[in-house]
């Protein structure tokens, strides 16, 4: 399988995130993704590449054009107004406020094009996750050129960013730009199954309201993991996307067997569905020595997971999302791609 490798991640590179009122030590990190490209090529799983740009056009085809000017320009803005480090948000436009009209105020702006204060914005935040969204359309060509699978290795990771928000370490939907890339280029159902722990809530609302990308998703249960607004069984679809959204949160300390039996139902109606790609949110943030996350699967259990996916059959774009264990992801990484690949 080969890899497309976002070289330029580390331009996104956060210390301290907010977490109770404190700064505490960044989750995710550079580092992440270097143990990955390490585990990668002592496994030799396959050629890494560099993106090819694609432009901004596919990424305006899931976010809104002054969502993505503002994240261009928005740490030249803080730092004009005399802010220093990275920008944080601090006021929202929650129910009763209006977010129809673009304030002047960058705090203002701020609130506007974000959902949590978890999510620092850095001098790099834009640059990294452009690339990343080109990763991600680089390795959908492979894809559509007739590989069996692609795996884009790239952070920031992107299923919470929304069409105008970015939250949970995300800025651009790297799933949903590849979903609609497909899309654009002729095929006609995709499936976009979201194994990280955290539900995906950018990514379902992103296609909520249509038949031709099914999001599918295991994920923690909102009621008491991030992002707490979203995620939940009843989720279903609306309008012409009805019946094309499934979500299947499941408690804190859920361990291998159960998760999998999660997964068997998701893919029970991926299989009904007959996609034409399936995207892979591979977020390995389910592993149980995560720092921040509460299910329990063992290192042996993201090869079973490459496995089973495998056992699917259909052309496989991986996207990695999240994954805190540093010194473990690129090990859980390799085992969820190298089971792909040997099943
Ligand atoms: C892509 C992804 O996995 N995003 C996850 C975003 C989670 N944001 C909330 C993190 C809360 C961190 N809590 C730290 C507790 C340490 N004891
Ligand atoms: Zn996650």
């Amino acid at each position: 399988m080969r890899t497309v490798y976002n070289t330029g991640h580390a331009q996104h590179a956060a210390t301290h995130e907010f977490f109770r009122g404190r700064l505490v030590p960044a989750f995710e990190i550079p580092a992440r993704a270097d143990y990955i490209l390490q585990a990668l090529q002592a496994a030799g799983l396959g050629d890494v590449l560099v993106p090819v740009d694609h432009g901004l056009a596919p990424l305006a085809r899931v976010h809104a054009a002054r969502y993505l000017k503002f994240i261009e320009g928005a740490h030249a803005e803080w730092l004009a107004l005399g802010g220093e480090g990275d920008a944080f948000p601090a006021v929202w436009p929650v129910r009763s406020l209006r977010s129809d009209v673009e304030p002047a105020s960058f705090a203002a702006r701020m609130g506007l094009y974000s959902m949590d204060s978890g999510t620092p914005l850095t001098s790099g935040s834009w640059t990294a996750a452009y690339a990343g969204a080109q990763a991600s359309l680089t390795a959908l060509d492979l894809v559509l050129a007739g590989q069996r699978s692609a795996y884009v290795l790239t952070r920031p990771p992107g299923h919470h960013a929304g069409a105008d928000f970015f939250g949970g370490y995300c800025f651009i939907n790297n799933a949903a730009v590849a979903a609609q890339a497909a899309r654009d280029a002729g095929l006609a159902r995709v499936a976009i199954l979201d194994v990280d722990y955290h539900h995906g809530n950018g990514t379902q609302a992103i296609f909520y309201d249509r038949a031709d990308v099914f999001y599918a998703s295991v994920h923690g249960d909102p009621r008491t993991e991030f992002p707490f607004f979203l995620g939940h069984a009843d989720e279903t679809g609306a309008g012409e996307g009805a019946g094309f959204n499934a979500n299947f949160p499941l408690p804190v300390g859920v361990a291998n067997d159960g998760w999998f039996a999660a997964l068997e139902q998701a893919l029970a109606r991926l299989t009904v569905y007959r996609p034409d790609l399936l995207i892979v949110s591979l977020g390995v943030d389910t592993y149980g020595g995560d720092p921040i996350s509460h299910f329990k699967l063992d290192e042996p259990e993201f090869r079973r997971m490459g496995q089973r996916i495998a056992a699917f059959g259909a052309p496989t774009l991986f996207i990695q999302e999240g994954g805190y264990a540093t010194e473990a992801i690129g090990r859980n990484v390799v085992a969820v791609l190298g089971g792909f690949e040997t099943a």
